[in-house]
């Protein structure tokens, strides 16, 4: 072999080697490197790539929000998110049911407790004479206790201040106290249910009172406690009032039975026992229309309502009358009707956040006998406790 073709032959061997060198680098850059990037120096020589394309937009990378507990490399791995209990009463992709946390009366009795701060405060600097009965009283009727009461209430107070000799502010405030809460003592404030069957609770009252926001934050407590809870839309008087209901249903998780505008009330309670039977709902909670034509068509259709859901014997377990705090002695009316046309079983007080009328409970268990059971203390389906006459005395009586 001449030198020449030896050279030749070496030269030829060297171009193959490099060109095959430089292919497998490109190869391998190619796997190694993340997409989207583009192409740098150094990274396969002179030749003219196309850009690659952008990488498609995918999950959000570790840290972002929502982003994929497996997805990133680098950080912990996390349990999965547990799958939420198969609930056939909640429809797919809402809320779970979680127990409202429990206001504290005293943080939402402000204005109340403000209306009896000046009176008790004055007591307290000096000591108890001839005023302080009339100021008591004053300060009793502008709270809404109600003339009989409050006129029974100092009497009380009074023959026992004589009686074992109080004559410090401290002592009569204290006496006050005592006195507010045995008026309020004894009376069965729980809401009745049935063990193993059905329930169904009616909601009554005329309108704007809180009747619909009251069912929803009884429905939220309800499920959170783990109960099957159906809602009944039976205020058809008008359309924006199931509307109203539905978008509560949803928002705390549970179905909803309504009927077209103007449909018969008693048919959408009797379809919502049905359906509580067939999704094996233990708690149905009826809102009725406050308003009709007439008082009396009204006080007519709530007792067809109380006779429909009487057909199923033993699920009728609670009449509940809701009535607005804020209006103070027109609410003690409202109950008395109320309470003549269907067999009351409990009070549910609402707004008592806003008012200096917080009196009014003592007016309605003294004079209509009808135990409150619920008191409406906001706006949220959280603002809604059991009534307690030690932690209400407390909350007002400073
Ligand atoms: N501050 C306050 N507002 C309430 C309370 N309960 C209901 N409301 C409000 O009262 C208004 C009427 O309530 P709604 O449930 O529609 O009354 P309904 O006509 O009896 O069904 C709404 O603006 C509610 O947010 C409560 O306990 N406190
Ligand atoms: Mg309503």
């Amino acid at each position: 072999m001449s030198p020449e073709l030896v050279v030749a032959l070496i030269l030829v061997l060297a171009v193959v080697l490099v060109a095959l060198g430089l292919g497998l680098n490109r190869l391998s850059a190619r796997r190694s490197r993340p997409s989207g990037h583009a192409a740098g120096p150094g990274d396969g020589g002179a030749t003219a790539t196309a850009p690659e394309p952008p990488a498609p937009p995918g999950p959000p990378t570790a840290g972002e929000p929502g982003s994929s507990p497996s997805a990133p490399t680098g950080t912990l791995p996390r349990e999965p998110a547990s799958a939420p209990p198969v609930r056939p009463d909640v429809p797919a992709g809402v809320v779970e049911p979680v127990a409202p946390a429990r206001p504290r009366l005293a943080d939402r009795l402000g204005k109340a407790r403000a209306v009896l701060a000046g009176v008790l405060g004055g007591v307290r600097v000096r000591g108890v004479d001839d005023e302080t009965w009339e100021s008591l009283e004053e300060t009793l009727l502008l709270a809404d206790v109600g003339v009989r009461t409050s006129a029974e209430v100092l009497a009380t107070v009074q023959a026992r201040a004589a009686a074992e000799r109080v004559g410090d502010g401290e002592g009569l405030v204290a006496l006050l106290r005592e006195e507010l809460e045995a008026c309020l003592s004894g009376r069965d404030r729980r809401l009745h249910r049935r063990e193993g069957g059905l329930s169904v609770w009616l909601f009554v009252g005329v309108n704007g009172v809180g009747k619909t926001t009251t069912i929803a934050k009884v429905a939220a407590a309800e499920r959170g406690e783990g109960h099957r809870v159906l809602l009944a839309a039976a205020d058809t008087f008008r359309a924006a009032a199931a509307d109203q209901l539905a978008a509560w249903a949803e928002r705390v998780g549970v179905p909803v039975v309504r009927g077209q505008e103007g449909a018969d009330p008693g048919s959408v309670v009797f379809d919502a026992i049905e359906a509580a039977r067939t999704r094996d709902v233990d708690l149905v909670l009826v809102d009725t229309a406050g308003r009709l034509h007439t008082k009396v068509n009204l006080m007519a259709e709530l007792a067809k309502l109380q006779r429909i859901v009487e057909r199923t014997p033993g699920a009728l377990q609670e009449v509940l009358l809701v009535i607005d705090a804020t209006t103070g002695q027109n609410g003690l009316a409202q109950a008395r009707q109320f309470a003549e046309a269907v067999g009351v079983t409990g009070v549910v007080l609402t707004k008592l956040d806003g008012t200096a009328k917080g009196g009014i409970v003592l007016a309605i268990e003294a004079e209509l006998g009808i135990p409150v059971k619920l008191v409406g203390v906001g706006e949220g389906p959280g603002d809604l406790v059991p009534f307690d006459p030690a932690e209400f005395v407390a909350a007002l009586v400073q």
